[in-house]
């Protein structure tokens, strides 16, 4: 039985047979016109659900001149002012806890999670047993299309406090029927006590980010297991750029000998609504009819073309607590249109998102995203494991230094193997970089997001000087 409401409501008894490819035939594969109609006539209802109930966006469409009755076609719907992170964050401060954009009574919130970021105020979630619900089944649908099904047991190994991502893959993973084993992430010395634990319970799924996966597959060796035989058939991301990005990928699925599939947006619009491609392919999908996604002109905030790059802008057709309508993302992907080929009709980020619209740099002209540095560095043999990648911007045009862990290579051949991958990174990216190779283990492991970027004018001009 498939539903498809306005607020939305789920059989909650309602399972696919386990050979049957998708939870919801009719919705994931429909013609993309066709689901576009009925998105816009959802848009219409999520709009004037949010004027009704969320002062808010009643202040902010006034605005803008725009009321929900106005639009008539998703063009229309790009007029809509976008709503920026700052703004929720100012919001919040303002009508404190959950600000004006709470569109459900107080006493409905359930659930509180929160921005895992450790600058600036962090702002709530403040969710209804709906929301949360039907956060659970978008996620049971999504991870169905992972291959995950009620006989796997899934690992959650992000942290389980604030952070979303861990309880929406916990909540989705219940919801399909398999079994959830919540680990968690970020305590000192959990992660040799996860490896053990994983063969102990064995586990078969895998979520958290690429970067402590990575962690986990050395910690692994370092105790005398290989990540191979670990068990996983499947490890699924969100948080940051790294399942799509080649290198990183091949290094997962190396190590793991399982299979990689990207997902994730942001936690004001879980359920993440992006899936890898297919197995072992890099790229995700964007679930139109859970969260709308337009990849947008930063300047214009008005779609790109198809085969264009641009900003994702979210807007959420299945929350009813704090429905986030056209929130700015600030990150940058490129799309594709929907292909029935693919078998889901869905819009398709072929690279995912490979990074934000403030991350990138400019070396010698070339503009350049720390993704395309991590895929470079972490494709050489004898990558050992992490390098930080150290910029200034003193001047018009950045410089850059790429401190990369070596493992296994010679002490006699190091500088020439840093020389071949500062000439890979001239001929990929075209910048001219220092690569400053640097032992085993000199840079910290992350259990969450990976923070590579070091914007330090100091360590600069040390690595500069250094012979
Ligand atoms: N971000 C998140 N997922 C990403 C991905 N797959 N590829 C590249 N960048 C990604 C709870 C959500 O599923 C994921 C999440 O991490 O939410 P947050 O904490 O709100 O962080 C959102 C940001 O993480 C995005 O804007 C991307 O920059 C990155």
């Amino acid at each position: 039985m498939e539903q498809w409401s306005w607020p939305p409501s789920y059989d909650e008894s309602y399972r696919p047979e386990i050979a049957q490819r998708f939870w919801f035939p009719r919705r994931e594969t429909m013609p993309a016109e066709q689901r576009d109609e009925a998105i816009l006539e959802r848009i219409r209802q999520v709009m004037e659900y949010a004027w009704n109930n969320a002062p808010f966006y009643r202040r902010k469409w006034d605005e803008a001149g725009i009321h929900p009755s106005s639009i008539r076609s998703l063009e229309d719907f790009e007029k809509v002012p976008v709503v920026r992170k700052e703004e929720l964050r100012a919001d919040q401060a303002e009508h404190e806890p959950f600000g004006s954009y709470l569109a459900a009574p107080p006493s409905e919130v359930k659930h509180i999670n929160g921005t895992s970021g450790t600058t600036g105020r962090p702002t709530a979630f403040g969710i209804n047993e709906r929301d949360w619900r039907s956060v659970a089944n978008a996620h049971a649908r999504v991870m169905w299309a992972m291959g995950i099904r009620p006989d796997d047991t899934v690992l959650v190994a992000s942290p389980l406090s604030l952070y979303w991502g861990s309880w929406g893959a916990y909540i989705g993973a219940e919801r399909l029927g398999a079994r959830v084993f919540p680990f968690g992430a970020g305590t000192p010395g959990q992660t040799a006590r996860t490896v053990r634990w994983m063969k102990q319970m064995g586990v078969t799924v895998f979520y958290g980010t690429p970067s402590y996966a990575l962690h986990l597959a050395e910690v692994a060796r370092d105790e005398g297991f290989d990540p191979a035989g670990l068990g996983l058939r499947a490890l699924f991301f969100s948080g940051e750029p790294g399942a799509s990005v080649p290198a990183i990928r091949s290094r997962i699925v190396d190590a793991f000998d399982a299979q990689v599939y990207d997902s994730g947006s942001m936690a004001e619009v879980s359920p993440w609504m992006h899936l890898g491609a297919g197995a072992n392919e890099p790229g995700v999908l964007c679930w139109q009819d859970l969260v709308y996604t337009e990849v947008c002109d930063p300047g214009t905030y008005q779609r790109v073309d198809y085969g264009c790059e641009g900003t994702p802008v979210y807007t959420t057709l299945e929350r009813t607590s704090q429905p986030m309508i056209r929130l700015l993302s600030g990150d940058l992907t490129r799309w594709e249109a929907p292909s029935a080929d693919r078998g889901r009709t869905y819009p398709f980020l072929p690279r995912g998102i490979y990074g934000r619209i403030d991350d990138m740099f400019t070396v010698r002209g070339e503009n350049v995203y720390p993704s395309a540095i991590d895929d470079v560095v972490m494709a050489a043999d004898g990558y050992g494991g992490e390098h930080r990648i150290v910029i200034s911007r003193e001047s018009a045009m950045d410089t850059l230094a790429v401190q990369v862990e070596y493992k296994d290579v010679p002490e006699s051949s190091v500088d020439s193997w840093a020389g071949g991958i500062a000439d890979r990174l001239r001929s990929v990216l075209g910048i001219g970089a220092r690569v400053v190779p640097v032992e085993h283990q000199t840079f910290d492991r992350t259990e969450f997001k990976a923070r590579r970027v070091v914007d330090d004018r100091d360590l600069l001009r040390r690595l500069e000087n250094t012979p």
